[in-house]
């Protein structure tokens, strides 16, 4: 073939192929002409291949038309693609008894469980005393959660019926309490220090409107030169009321835990009943325990490696569930779990 006639044939494929381009009234067939025309054995691909053929002067006229071609022949079907989806979707429309204007159905919109509502007030106030998150591990061994926290083998805390030890693995359990995280920390870090360690426990304890198996503690731990009772004192009646308001009024009670010398149990005055009616929260008391603290126990510190000579402590382990249960004003703490959401939407 001579470049004459390559040039009449290339013509000929070109108003062929525009033709049928036009004519497609449908998806399927203008495919059917893009395989016949650009496809591997395609009529265009194939007067392309004649190029080789061609004389450097040939080529030189022949390369650029072919490519020119090629390129309106692409642009050609996309076009007329695009047209054809255009129609299909507006027949599509045409058919169908779509309001467009009608607003879209609601996406129920999520939001924090009450029990970390409630947590993330409790960690918010605890920043502002200037406590630092730490964390620890829930399956702990037991020499962190009992034995350097002076709780030694014959305690009742490590009987069978409160703490949950794992099947095959001894010397490890499920901690009772987050004051594994004291030893944690302060075997790798050393004075000063003020830490908050919020986190799930676990205990054998029987189920009632403030008690659970599997419950919520925050650890608190300030350790430096010179603290007292004092500080503990005015630091927990200052949490109490940056969390209820102003008005909360705190009792401290003297306790004992063996990690703390001296010891005491903190109370805040019940919220439900106000102390004057039978309250299956505070047991008609007026009064509901809300933590266990005290005075860094001087072995904790020697287990550590902190000289209690020159340094003092105070802790503070306090039930999640029951400050939020006082804040959110939530009698039962099964309400937590139970995953109601005519409770849950409340919040
Ligand atoms: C302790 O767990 C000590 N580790 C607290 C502590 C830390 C004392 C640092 C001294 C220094 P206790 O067993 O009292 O203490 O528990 C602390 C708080 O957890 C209680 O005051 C209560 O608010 C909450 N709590 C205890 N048992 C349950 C339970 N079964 N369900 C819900 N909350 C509980």
């Amino acid at each position: 073939m001579n470049l004459t006639e390559w040039k009449q044939k290339c013509a000929a494929v070109e108003a062929e192929y525009k033709k049928q381009i036009a004519a497609a009234a449908d998806a399927d067939v203008l495919e059917a002409a893009r395989v016949a025309s650009l496809g591997r054995k395609g009529a265009l691909t194939e007067l392309l291949k004649n190029l080789k053929d061609f004389s450097i002067e040939e080529k030189k006229e022949a390369g650029p038309l072919g490519n020119e071609l090629k390129k309106n022949l692409e642009a050609a079907f996309e076009s007329k693609e695009m047209t054809l989806v255009a129609a299909k979707l507006n027949a599509d429309l045409e058919k169908t008894n779509i309001d467009l204007t009608l607003p879209g159905a609601p996406v129920a919109a999520g939001h924090y469980h009450p029990l970390t509502i409630a947590l993330n007030r409790m960690t918010a106030v605890l920043s502002k005393l200037g406590f630092v998150w730490a964390d620890g591990p829930q399956i702990e061994e037991e020499k962190y959660n009992f034995d350097y926290l002076n709780i030694p083998a014959h305690h009742p805390a490590r009987d069978m019926q409160d703490t949950f030890f794992i099947a095959g693995k001894p010397g490890m359990v499920l901690r009772t309490h987050t004051s594994n995280v004291q030893v944690r920390y302060m075997e790798k870090n050393k004075p000063p220090l003020r830490i908050m360690s919020p986190g799930r426990v676990f205990r054998k304890d029987d189920i009632d409107a403030s008690h659970s198996p599997v419950f919520n503690q925050i650890e608190g731990l300030y350790v430096d030169k010179n603290v007292s009772l004092a500080d503990l004192k005015s630091d927990l009646t200052a949490f109490m009321k940056g969390l209820f308001g102003a008005k909360a009024e705190v009792r401290f009670r003297p306790s004992y835990f063996p990690f703390v010398e001296p010891g005491v149990e903190v109370d805040v005055k019940c919220v439900f009943c106000d102390g004057k009616s039978p309250c299956a929260f505070c047991k008609g008391t007026g009064w509901k325990e809300m933590l266990g603290a005290g005075i860094v126990h001087p072995q904790v510190l020697r287990n550590v490696g902190i000289d209690p000579e020159v340094y003092s402590g105070y802790a503070f382990g306090m039930g999640v569930e029951r400050l939020a249960m006082m804040l959110l004003n939530i009698k039962d703490i099964r309400a937590f779990y139970e995953n109601d959401l005519r409770i849950l939407r409340q919040f």
